[in-house]
C-alpha cells in the first residue's frame, strides 16, 4: 500500500476507535474508583424506620484505626436497623467540626465522635446539644468542663495502659536481676493533643518515676504511623548509642522503629539489644510478639462498635448509662501469644 493510502486508512481507523477507546478508559476508571474523590453521602430519606447515625471517625492512620472503622461498619448495618453516615476526617480537628455540623443539619438520631485530639470540642458539642442530638464518644476521649456535653464514651483506658507497660518493664527487669541497673528508655509518642497519647505517657512516666535508676532520654511524637515511627527512632539511634527499651505507643510505630533498629545493626526484642514495648496487640503485632521481635504488646481493643450499639439500645429504651465504658484489655508477651490467640484475632 502506498504511504499516503495507509495514513488515511489509519486515520479511518483511529476516528472509529478513539471513542471507544476513551469510554472504556473512563469505564475502566470509574470501575477503579478513580473517579470518586468525594465521599459517596447515602440518602437519608432512605433511612425512615432506621435508626441514623453519624460517625466522625479521625482518621487512618494505623491498623489499629481500620479495624476500629470496620467494627463500627460491622455493628450498624441496615440488618440491624442503622442507617449510617461515615465520615473519615483525615486527622483534622476543624474536618470533625464540619462533619458535626452536617450531622446536625441532617438530623441525625446519633453522633459517634472518635475525637482526634482531647480539647476544642466545647463549642460544636454545645450545638449538638441544643439541636437534641445525644454525642456518643468512641476510643479516645474529649476534655470539656461541662460533661453534660456528651452522653458517654465507649472506649480504651489509655492512662491504666500507660501504667501496664511500667509494671511490664518492673517485672521483667526484676526476673532477669537487672532492677537496680541503669536503664535507658526513649518513648514514641502518638499524635499530640490525643487522649490515647497522653494517658499513655502519664501512665508510664507515673510508673517510671517510682524507678530512679530509669532515665527516659527523650519522648517525641510519631503520630501513630510507621512512617513517622522509623524516622523518630533512626534520630533516636543517631542521638544516643545506648539506648535500652523503646516504648512505642502504637503497633505501628513500633513496626517502622524496628526497621530503623534493624538498619542501624542492633538487634531487637527477647535476647536483642533492645527491649521493645508496644501498644494495640493488632494480629501482625502479635505474630512479632509470639516469635520474639516485641516483647510486649499492651492490648488496647478497637472492637468497640457493638459496646455502642448496645449503649444506643439502652437509650432507646430510656435506661440509663454510665458515663464511661472501657473495653477489656490484656498484656501479650511470648508466653500467651497462642495459636488459639491469633487464630481467634479479628484484627
Ligand atoms: O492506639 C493507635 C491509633 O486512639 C487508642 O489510635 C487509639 C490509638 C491506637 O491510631 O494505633
Amino acid at each position: 500500500m502506498e504511504k499516503g493510502k495507509m495514513n488515511v486508512h489509519v486515520n479511518r481507523i483511529m476516528v472509529v476507535l478513539l471513542p471507544a477507546i476513551v469510554l472504556l478508559m473512563i469505564m475502566l476508571g470509574w470501575g477503579l474508583g478513580l473517579f470518586t474523590h468525594i465521599e459517596e453521602e447515602p440518602d437519608i430519606n432512605e433511612a425512615s424506620d432506621r435508626i441514623v447515625i453519624g460517625v466522625s471517625q479521625l482518621g487512618s492512620e494505623s491498623g489499629w484505626r481500620t479495624a476500629n472503622t470496620e467494627s463500627v461498619q460491622r455493628a450498624f448495618t441496615k440488618q440491624n436497623g442503622y442507617f449510617m453516615i461515615f465520615s473519615n476526617a483525615r486527622q483534622k480537628q476543624e474536618n470533625q467540626i464540619k462533619a458535626i455540623r452536617n450531622f446536625i443539619s441532617q438530623r441525625v438520631d446519633y453522633i459517634v465522635l472518635a475525637p482526634v485530639v482531647e480539647s476544642g470540642w466545647e463549642t460544636v458539642l454545645q450545638e449538638a446539644k441544643e439541636a437534641g442530638i445525644p454525642v456518643i464518644v468512641m476510643d479516645r476521649s474529649v476534655s470539656v468542663e461541662d460533661e453534660s456535653l456528651y452522653v458517654t464514651l465507649v472506649g480504651t483506658d489509655s492512662v491504666e495502659e500507660g501504667k501496664k507497660a511500667g509494671r511490664w518493664l518492673e517485672e521483667h527487669l526484676k526476673e532477669r536481676r537487672m532492677a537496680d541497673e541503669d536503664i535507658n528508655i526513649v518513648v514514641l509518642k502518638g499524635t499530640e493533643g490525643a487522649s490515647a497519647q497522653i494517658g499513655r505517657t502519664v501512665g508510664f512516666s507515673m510508673i517510671a518515676g517510682e524507678h530512679d535508676n530509669w532515665h527516659i532520654l527523650e519522648q517525641e511524637y510519631a503520630d501513630f504511623t510507621i512512617y513517622k515511627g522509623k524516622e523518630v527512632m533512626a534520630y533516636f539511634l543517631e542521638k544516643y548509642d545506648d539506648i535500652d527499651v523503646v516504648v512505642s505507643q502504637n503497633d505501628d510505630m513500633t513496626f517502622g522503629a524496628i526497621e530503623a533498629i534493624r538498619e542501624s545493626g542492633r538487634t531487637v526484642g527477647v535476647g536483642g539489644d533492645i527491649t521493645i514495648i508496644s501498644f494495640d496487640a493488632v494480629y501482625e503485632a502479635l505474630e512479632m510478639v509470639a516469635e520474639g521481635t516485641i516483647n510486649v504488646d499492651i492490648e488496647c481493643n478497637p472492637d468497640q462498635g457493638e459496646y455502642i450499639s448496645e449503649v444506643i439500645r439502652m437509650l432507646e429504651n430510656g435506661q440509663e448509662v454510665e458515663k464511661r465504658y472501657y473495653v477489656e484489655e490484656d498484656v501479650y508477651t511470648m508466653e500467651n501469644v497462642t495459636q488459639e490467640v491469633l487464630d481467634a484475632r479479628i484484627y
